[in-house]
């Protein structure tokens, strides 16, 4: 560990402990995630330890302790269920070791939230279902409670859909689990069996969008279907342009630069600096046919034509090198 040149302490020494610690880490965007997390923590020179999600409560409690235990200065907590966290959390903070969370609602006034506008990303996608739609359409939707960000979009779509009477949504299901995409294709293949009328569906989470996709090819039904998401990695790009494909539009952050900001935002206030306490990284929207003009085949290719995934100006200070993708 030799540090950062001009950092503050302890930045200037290096070898600063930080816990990455995530209820998920399966799936694309958990991977790109941690993965921009370890590279934004080498840029830093922080001993990053990360303590892999299995969607296990308990287990994410536990982790959380071993963490305060390893005497870190930060932790990292990643999506998670506020009710089994709050006290856990509460004893970090009371030694003194920062706290930053990510798409999970801590409730507490010295975590900072990184988030990644789950309204605005919502809104966009349901936008680009009406330019493309109309109005007036029978949807599905795929929808697991007690997840922040998924609460939030929810909060938008049942806005949206009081707002356009002639949406109605005719099946509601979704799973989150270590095999989301193909569990979600097979509820997904029941609600399209049973309603063939739906044209449209909005799955605000890539693995459900996979999903509804896996369902609609085996069920035939891909041209009559359209389907919009958030979320997007290298695989995704490839299942969204293939020829043929019902998924139309997603709206996303590089999932890299939000694990690099998480990370910042931790190193920020272990630096003694201030941060907001709302952290935002805002999402483009990516429809099948600007991605299939523009010839992109992977995140690397998006980030070199939109600066929003390649770095984020939230969290950043001199010191910190962010020009990491
Ligand atoms: C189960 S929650 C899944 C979501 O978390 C992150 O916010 C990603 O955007 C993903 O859609």
């Amino acid at each position: 560990a030799g540090g950062v040149s001009g950092a503050p302490t302890p930045f200037d020494k290096g070898g600063v402990k930080v816990a990455l610690i995530s209820y998920i880490s399966a799936g694309d965007f958990f991977q790109a995630y941690q993965a921009g997390a370890e590279a934004q923590a080498k840029a830093l020179d922080i001993d990053l330890r990360v303590f892999p999600g299995r969607q296990d409560a308990a287990e994410q409690r536990e982790q959380i302790l071993q963490a305060i235990n390893l005497g870190v200065a930060g932790i990292v907590v990643d999506h998670g269920l506020p009710e089994s966290l709050g006290d856990v959390v509460q004893q970090a903070l009371d030694k003194g070791i920062k706290v930053v969370a990510f798409d999970v609602n801590l409730n507490n006034p010295k975590v900072p939230q990184v988030e990644q506008s789950d309204h605005e990303l919502a809104e966009r996608a349901l936008e680009q279902a009406v330019k493309d739609n109309g109005k007036s359409f029978n949807a599905g939707y795929v929808y697991v409670a007690g997840f922040a960000p998924l609460d939030r979009r929810n909060e938008v779509w049942e806005r949206f859909k009081s707002e356009n009477s002639g949406v109605v949504e005719k099946a509601r299901f979704g799973n989150v689990s270590d095999t989301t995409a193909t569990s979600t294709a097979d509820q997904a293949k029941a609600a399209l069996t049973a309603n063939p009328d739906i044209s449209v569906v909005f799955a605000p989470y890539d693995e459900f969008a996979r999903g509804v996709k896996l369902a609609a090819n085996d069920l035939g039904i891909a041209s009559k279907l359209k389907i919009y998401s958030a979320d997007v990695s290298t695989a995704d790009i490839q299942e969204i342009t293939e020829e043929g494909s019902p998924w139309v539009a997603t709206v996303a952050t590089n999932p890299a630069v939000v694990g690099a900001v998480s990370v910042r935002a931790a190193a920020l206030q272990i630096a003694g600096q201030e941060i907001p306490h709302q952290i935002t990284v805002k999402p483009t929207l990516l429809t099948q046919e600007s991605l299939r003009a523009a010839g992109v085949k992977t995140i690397e290719e998006l980030a070199q034509k939109i600066p929003a995934f390649s770095t984020s100006d939230a969290a950043t200070a001199s010191w910190i090198p962010d020009k990491l993708f």
